[in-house]
Formats: C-alpha cells, structure tokens, sequence
C-alpha cells in the first residue's frame, strides 16, 4: 500500500472502491493535469450519434480515447492538435499501478489515461468500457473535486445497478468479472471545491 489506511469497499466481484486513496497525491495530479491541458486541450465530443457529450475530456499516453462520427476508438495522434497525446507523466503510471495492486492485480501499466471534466448537469449514461483490446486489465479510476453518483451494474444494460457517492481522492478498481460491467455517473449538482472549483475531474486508466 502507497499510502496511510484506507477503506476499501466491495462493490462487486471485480470490482472495489478505495475510499480516499488518491487524496495525499491530488494537489500532485491536479498540476499534471493543468500541463496536459495545456498541450491537448480539454474539448467536447461527438458520440457517433452525433449528440455532443455533455464532458470536456482529453488524455495522456501513448495513446488517446477519441469519439466521433467514425464511433470510438484510441488514436495515437491528438485530432485537435495533430501531435501525440502528452506522455504519461510517470507519477501517474506508478500510483495507477500501486492502486491496482492494493485492489489485488499486479502488473497493471496503463498506455492511457482519459481525463473527464464535469460542470454543473454534466453526466455519463451507463456504458461498458470495451474499446480496449486487452479486457484481462484492470481499469484504475480517480476520482477529483466535487461528488457525484456513480451507478453500478452488471454486464447487462438492463441488470439491476448500485449506486455509490465518489468524493474528492477516491479511488474505483474493476477488472475481472466486473471488466465489462455497465456503469455510469449521475448529474454533476452546482457546488464548489476547494481544489477543483466547480469542477469534478476524474482519470481512467486502461491498458489498450
Ligand atoms: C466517471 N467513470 O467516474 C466515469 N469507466 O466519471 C467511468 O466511466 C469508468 O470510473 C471505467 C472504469 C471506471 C470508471
Ligand atoms: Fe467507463
């Protein structure tokens, strides 16, 4: 373990939250994340539908997660700026690993990571993570700034979902039976953080 105890909560097989984990090092990852934004801009997306989702996002990596007409997929250049995604920074990588391992996978090293920004009503409908390739990883994921819900579900759209607050320094793990199980995140309410403003970020890391 990274870091002073913490609790972890079962929220399915597979599948764990780490209450806090990320706290002590979220002044680190915001900085991080202010420079990545300063290289690949945070930008509004098409879903291949063509409705604009209501998240601002970009990534880091080796490669980048990417929504459009064309559908989704990963791109190893930024479509905005024509470059590579900024690297990961390797503080990133090593706390995605040590996190992964404290929810019992080892050997997690991520090539992406997409950072989401919410706003007052943002959301993200129940969807299951499954562009990647290699569904035997893990999927880190942090949690930044204002609370949402975060729904929970089984790998049926129509199975039956919990719901769990995510706080500031929060930490979701699912891989294994929970890997392509439908998620989602509720509305984004008005409030202010004192690290985020009125923000919520939130960081997923995944092994293409
Ligand atoms: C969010 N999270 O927390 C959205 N996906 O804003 C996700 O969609 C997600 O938390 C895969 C694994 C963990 C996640
Ligand atoms: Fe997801």
């Amino acid at each position: 373990m990274l870091f002073d105890e913490y609790a972890t909560e079962h929220l399915a097989d597979g599948a764990v939250v780490l209450r806090g984990a990320a706290e002590p090092v979220a002044t680190d990852l915001l900085r991080e994340i202010s420079s990545i934004i300063d290289q690949s801009p945070l930008r509004t997306v098409m879903t291949p539908m063509g409705k604009p989702m209501s998240v601002e996002m970009t990534n880091c990596g080796a490669v980048g997660w990417v929504s459009d007409s064309r559908g989704y997929r990963y791109e190893h250049l930024d479509p905005i700026t024509g470059l590579p995604w900024p690297p990961m920074p390797a503080r990133f990588s090593s706390l995605a690993g040590s996190l992964a391992e404290d929810a019992g996978y080892r050997g997690f090293r991520p090539d992406t990571c997409l950072i989401n920004r919410y706003s007052t009503g943002s959301k993200m409908g129940l969807h299951q993570d499954s562009d990647e390739r290699d569904l035997t990883q893990p999927i880190v994921s942090i949690s930044l700034g204002l609370p949402i819900n975060f729904k929970f579900g089984g790998t049926k759209r129509t199975d039956p979902t919990i719901s769990v607050k995510l706080r500031h320094g929060d930490v979701v793990v699912f891989g294994g039976a929970a890997r392509l199980a439908f998620h989602g995140v509720g509305l984004l309410h008005r409030g202010t953080h004192p690290l985020t403003k009125e923000f919520r970020f939130n960081l997923t890391y995944r092994v293409t």
